[in-house]
């Protein structure tokens, strides 16, 4: 996804310019998060969550996150991690981020501030266990939160040693931790984990999981009882912990947590890890979503998660990390709040529209009298709209259309995007045709008659009529006139 570029901030004039750099620019990438709103929550919760691109899905069409990887050092052992590589719980696989001091993680975060307004969240997930390296952490988030004291402070743990600080989180105001749990019984967590270091010692086989598991339930138990929210990563490893999620959702729900994001193992015998090695694969799309559908009733499902980097800067979905290493950086920077408090002005007023369309296209599903379903996939640059050319997309969003609402239903991400220095790519094309299976209607912002026809004679509905409109309104207008009510005007 796109940036709103820094020259429309800085040179418009009139809010409604800024508001059509935002429909134009916004979310490269999609929903993230519970798709829970403001309707579906307590305020106060709301009120935490709105800003938070990971714990919100409707946020995440607005504002970014940025990781700093200050914290190497790591206290157990997972079979999906080499440990040349950063921590896998939080962070796409195989990939290797700038360690970073405190010192010069203030300067970044502080540089980013200045240049990207959306940011709203610092995240510290490795590239070992935040937590386990807890002085580096600490010390970070010190520095940030008096430099920038309205930034959301983040953490990702493998839970371990979060026993051990949660009073200093919660002192903190450290209000978002994450901690992967990928199993609650340790004859599973033996396949996962060959050894933990604790206490000075190093256990392994079913006494580390059993270790492991008990203190991530306590860990998880004390944030709640402070009222921290807590997401739950779990990385879906098929044949063996893919029939086991469901009692991992039903355990943490039971015990308080927020949100639960179930990841796909990413395997690659490149990345050396145990997994890797000996062949062990990731889940497919269907798997994926069949263990999504079974957890459906616990813990809000996190479905918009980007697997991003431990030094990812940005909008989900979007990388611009290698903008910000540190020889581009200055030695003295001094934050400058102005752009970040204008995007915020912007964006209110974006989400009070977004909200009213949405409304509106609730009511026009309402009035068909189908019981039908329709399965929708979106290319969206962000801000909740149809605005992205089928040639750049990398992924599409899905949402589900039936009488009784739109809900978002997860992504299907794609190996490539179509279009390459201007020209189509045939072999991609058939992937993406792949990743588009099962769905009804493709919506984009716009596309060539060569690749629609393509996708049409695949059996795809392809169209571009709904470019700039907001999601739902392009979804619930298509529904109506296909499912026999009237069609109303767009909105827009
Ligand atoms: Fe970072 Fe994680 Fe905080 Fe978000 S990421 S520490 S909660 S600010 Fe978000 Fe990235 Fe998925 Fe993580 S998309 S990998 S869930
Ligand atoms: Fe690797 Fe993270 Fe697991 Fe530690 S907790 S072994 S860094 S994936």
């Amino acid at each position: 996804m796109a940036f709103v570029p820094l020259d429309a901030l800085t040179t418009t004039t009139s809010a409604e310019a800024m508001r059509d750099a935002i429909s134009k620019t916004g979310c490269s990438s999609t929903s993230c998060g519970s798709d829970a709103g403001p309707a579906d929550l307590p305020p106060d919760v709301w009120a935490r969550i709105k800003d938070h691109p990971c714990y919100s899905e409707e946020a995440h069409h607005f504002f970014a996150r940025m990781h700093v990887a200050v914290a190497p050092a790591c206290n157990i052992q997972c079979h999906y991690c080499n440990r040349k590589f950063d921590c896998a719980n939080e962070s796409r696989p195989g990939v290797v981020s700038e360690r970073l001091s405190p010192e010069e993680a203030l300067r970044k975060v502080v540089t980013v501030a200045n240049e990207v307004p959306q940011l709203s969240v610092l995240g510290i997930a490795g590239p070992g266990d935040a937590l386990f390296d807890w002085t580096r952490t600490k010390r970070t988030f010190e520095m940030v939160s008096e430099a920038i004291p309205d930034i959301k402070l983040c953490v990702s743990t493998n839970g371990l040693a979060l026993p051990d600080h949660v009073e200093e989180l919660a002192a903190m105001k450290v209000d978002h931790v994450t901690i992967t749990i990928n199993m609650v019984d340790p004859a599973i967590g033996e396949k996962i984990y060959p050894w933990i270091y604790f206490e000075g010692r190093r256990y392994t086989g079913r006494e580390a999981s059993q270790i492991l598991h008990e203190r991530q339930m306590l860990g998880l138990e004390m944030l709640v009882k402070r009222g921290i929210l807590v997401k739950v990563n779990s990385v879906l490893i098929p044949g063996i912990n893919d029939a086991h999620l469901p009692a991992v959702n039903a355990e943490v729900t039971k015990r308080g947590a927020f949100l639960h994001n179930i990841m796909p193992l990413i395997s690659d015998p490149a990345h050396g890890t145990h997994f890797g090695l000996t062949g062990q694969r990731g889940p497919t799309h269907a798997e994926l979503e069949a263990v999504q559908a079974e957890c459906g009733g616990g813990a809000r499902l996190m479905r918009h998660c980007r697997q991003c980097r431990a030094d990812a800067v940005g909008l989900l979905g979007e990388d611009r990390g290698q903008s910000f290493t540190l020889d581009r950086i200055a030695e003295t920077v001094t934050y400058d709040a102005s752009k970040r408090d204008a995007y915020r002005d912007v964006v209110a007023r974006e989400r009070e529209d977004r909200e009213k369309a949405k409304e509106a296209a609730m009511q026009n599903l309402g009035s068909t009298a189908a019981a039908a379903e329709l399965l929708v996939a979106v290319a969206t640059r962000g801000g909740g709209r149809v605005n992205q050319h089928f040639g750049h997309a990398r992924e599409f969003q899905l949402y589900r259309a039936t009488p009784e609402g739109i809900a978002f239903m997860g992504l299907r991400r794609l190996e490539d995007a179509y279009c390459k220095d201007g020209e189509g790519e045939a072999n991609i094309l058939e992937s993406i045709i792949a990743a588009l299976q099962g769905v009804d209607l493709v919506l984009v912002g716009k596309i060539g008659d060569s690749p629609k026809g393509k996708l049409e004679g695949a059996g795809l509905n392809v169209s571009d009529e709904y470019a700039h409109d907001y999601i739902e309104t392009a979804i619930s207008d298509y529904y109506a006139r296909k499912f026999g009510a009237a069609p109303r005007a767009l909105s827009a």
